[in-house]
């Protein structure tokens, strides 16, 4: 590998190499070929109470109507322009005023959405609706017509995570307008959760997805389990106790893209450093606590939302109360290419 910088005769060989299409690897294989990752994403951590007024006022600029979706995109502050949290993944903030229909489309990005404020409103997909809660994770997979409306009578905030700069990565995205606000339901609300979500499935059932056909993972259901189990005070020295959402149907992760998690940190625990190759997007529920991330360290409260890069060290502290945490990343991807590491520092 070439580290000077080049004579004048290679300079000129590359010129007219470069006529064709070509290029030395010499020059360039360094920045491919990294020891260990190098991420452009940076640490970042968005307060709640302090974006909030933002994405309440983008209600009065616009409908849900006619912006199709009415979010604001959370940019990671080392990639800014480019609608991406982490290099693989989306997440904004959307907003869903009493009355409003975000109207029905769809798309190969699967999507993910965890609720953040407001109660009742609902998201249809294919054919059912769910009536949302705060901490519920409500899932949207790809190519599934989707709409939302909120019949209550708050405003309605939920994260949205989507898979777009994957799929954008591999050219493969496709997308639709349903041609009318909402889709035509064909099943009763809460159908999937029964079927799928209780423990049971259907006798004869095939899978014919390779997403979860559970659709809302409800979070009275996941912190009471959480609050069950933690009674057995096995804590992770590094995640506390940390739970996975599955298919139910193969006990893989509920999305094919992305991993989602939710963690409870007891109050007083300190977790040690750990790291691993799937930059996350994490969610806190409830409690307060900090993250130090390589040198940067975030307190965190309800509702805030931070980015702990790839590879990156980071160890968290629950300061007040018992935290939960939810979080989600591209661990399937890489997991599913043989690339996903993580590392533990050595107690
Ligand atoms: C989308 O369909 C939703 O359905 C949210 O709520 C965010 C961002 C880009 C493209 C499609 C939704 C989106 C999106």
């Amino acid at each position: 590998m070439a580290t000077e910088t080049p004579n004048a005769e290679r300079l000129a060989f590359y010129e007219r190499i470069g006529k064709h299409d070509m290029t030395p690897l010499w020059e360039v294989m360094q920045g491919l070929v990294v020891p260990e990752p190098k991420s452009p994403c940076l640490p970042a951590l968005w307060h709640y109470d302090d974006i909030r007024p933002y994405v309440l006022e983008a209600g009065e600029l616009i409908t849900a109507k006619e912006a199709e979706r009415r979010v604001l995109v959370l940019e990671n502050p080392g990639m800014r322009g480019e609608s991406r949290i982490t290099r693989t993944l989306y997440a904004g903030l959307q907003l869903i005023l009493p009355g409003e229909v975000a109207p029905s489309h769809r798309h190969t990005q699967s999507a993910l959405r965890f609720v953040i404020e407001g109660r009742g409103a609902y998201t249809a997909v294919d054919g059912e609706r769910t009536l949302m809660e705060p901490g519920d994770f409500v899932i949207m997979p790809q190519w599934t017509w989707h709409d939302h409306g909120n019949e209550s009578d708050a405003p309605m905030v939920w994260l949205d995570g989507l898979d777009i700069p994957l799929v954008q990565l591999l050219d493969a995205s496709f997308a639709e307008p349903y041609g009318a606000d909402e889709q035509i339901l064909t099943r009763p609300e809460e159908d999937a959760l029964a079927r799928y979500g209780s423990g049971l499935l259907p006798v004869d059932y095939e899978t014919r997805s390779v997403t979860s056909p559970v659709f809302n993972y409800p979070y009275a259901r996941t912190r009471e389990a959480l609050e069950t189990m933690k009674r057995a005070e096995a804590w992770d020295p590094c995640h506390g106790l940390k739970m996975k959402y599955v298919n139910p149907v193969n006990g893989d992760y509920a999305m094919p893209t992305m991993a989602t998690f939710m963690q409870l940190l007891p109050k007083g625990f300190e977790s040690s450093p750990y790291r691993s190759t799937d930059g996350t997007i994490y969610v806190c529920v409830e409690g307060r606590g900090q993250t130090a991330v390589g040198e940067q360290t975030f307190d965190w409260g309800p509702r805030d939302i931070f980015v702990v890069p790839s590879w990156a060290w980071h160890h968290h502290v629950a300061r007040t109360d018992d935290a939960v945490l939810f979080s989600f990343s591209d661990r399937p991807v890489q997991q599913k290419l043989g690339l996903w590491r993580e590392e533990r520092q050595a107690a």
